[in-house]
């Protein structure tokens, strides 16, 4: 009785911020994968910023500044590069030199380590092309059926599988003498409640996707893949806020499948086809991160906006009256570990205007600089240690 009694004393006094996750799916982690997965449950109202293929090009650059020295739009704008740093590997099954974007998987390899290097995390998606007739991601067949256990062509999602092996295993640095496999957040199969990728709603069963999920983590685990913390990341659009867990669990392989509790939001921050107002739409992405934060605590799991912005930043103030207003709402919102902003297309490879973090002169770098400011958004500057 008097124990009971001190452990519910002593369970008062911890602070919310030295909450502890569960610990990862994968027990043989490495430990700086186990210690990155604990420090990210660990930051408080702090959040990470993220920036996909921020130190690959900028919208009017691309590749190594001069004098091989690392780039970043929001190097640029800031002073400092962001604290997570987003590769995709669209294409690496197909054996190509470059990605779908046209990044190198060499660079990749080398903005990777260069991010662990200066205390940064990395999160790697995969726009992945049809292992059966290597159409690009956004093919509207059923493939997912084919490529599970069971199907025809299982051998050749492996050999995709194997390719990415390959890479992550390059992913290897000297720490003091000791080599260390850099932790990265894997987010396979994202965005899979919307119908827009072959492995998406409509093209496959809510079965055949679990499979597809659980396949893949069970067969990376196989091969010693031991560096890697697993992101679901649903699409926000294709959630019903009224039934919000429901709605999310729509492809969940379960617990022991998932290690961040992630979505991707572009739809509550203005995309062009949500017709509702400001006001509704801030109310909606608060409620969002309220209720990821809700279901990752209840699962002992780690919330993040795994992707999301607004394309061309076009609303004035954007970053702090849209982004850091819902982002540190309240207590719970800002309990997400990292949110991570899209690309930044360069200008001459592509849609010009296709960006999501600031450049030099944009028309809102002055008020990404106000979001840079706040002390609660980590950036390589001051991102505290991850990896101990
Ligand atoms: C999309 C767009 C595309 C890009 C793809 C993969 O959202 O940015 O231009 O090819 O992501 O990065």
């Amino acid at each position: 009785m008097k124990l009971k009694k001190l452990a519910v004393t002593l369970l008062g006094f911890i602070p919310l911020s030295a909450f502890a996750a569960g610990g990862l799916i994968n027990e043989n982690a490495t430990t700086e994968t186990k210690a990155l997965y604990e420090n990210l449950a660990n930051l408080g109202d702090k959040v990470l910023f993220g920036h996909e293929d921020s130190l690959a090009y900028g919208a009017k650059w691309w590749g190594y500044a001069e004098g091989g020295a690392l780039e970043s739009d929001i190097k640029q704008v800031t002073g400092s590069f962001p604290a997570v740093f987003g590769a995709d590997m669209g294409g690496i099954g197909l054996g190509n030199e470059k990605n779908l974007d046209g990044v190198k998987f060499s660079d990749y390899a080398h903005y990777i380590k260069e991010t662990f290097e200066m205390g940064g995390v990395n999160t790697v998606s995969w726009h992945m092309y049809s292992p059966i007739d290597e159409h690009h991601s956004w093919a509207k067949t059923s493939y997912v059926r084919e490529l599970i256990p069971g199907g025809n062509h299982n051998d050749k999602l492996k050999t995709y599988l194997d390719s990415y092996i390959a890479f992550n295993e390059t992913l290897k640095v000297d720490v003091d003498g000791k080599e260390v496999w850099i932790p990265i957040i894997f987010r396979p199969w994202h965005e899979h409640n919307g119908d827009w990728f072959w492995w998406g709603k409509g093209h496959t069963t809510e079965a055949d996707y679990i499979a597809l999920w659980k396949f893949t983590v069970d067969y990376l685990n196989e091969k010693g893949q031991n560096n890697l913390i697993y992101a679901f990341s649903p699409d926000r659009s294709r959630l019903d806020m009224s039934d919000f867990d429901n709605s999310y669990k729509y492809g969940y392989a379960g617990d022991a499948y998932v290690d961040i509790i992630g979505y991707d939001n572009y739809w509550d921050l203005g995309h062009p086809s949500n017709t509702q107002s400001v006001a509704e739409q801030q109310a909606l992405f608060v409620e969002g991160l309220e209720k990821l934060t809700d279901l990752a605590d209840k699962k002992g799991k780690v919330s993040a906006l795994s992707e999301g912005g607004q394309e061309g930043v076009r609303e004035d103030n954007f970053w702090t009256e849209r982004f850091a207003a819902g982002i540190w709402a309240n207590e719970k919102t800002s309990r997400i570990s990292y949110a991570l902003v899209w690309r930044n297309n360069n200008e001459e490879n592509g849609k010009k205007g296709h960006y999501y973090g600031a450049y030099p002169q944009e028309k809102n770098a002055a008020n990404f600089v106000e979001f840079y400011n706040n002390k609660k958004s980590l950036f390589i500057n001051n991102i505290p240690e991850m990896y101990k």
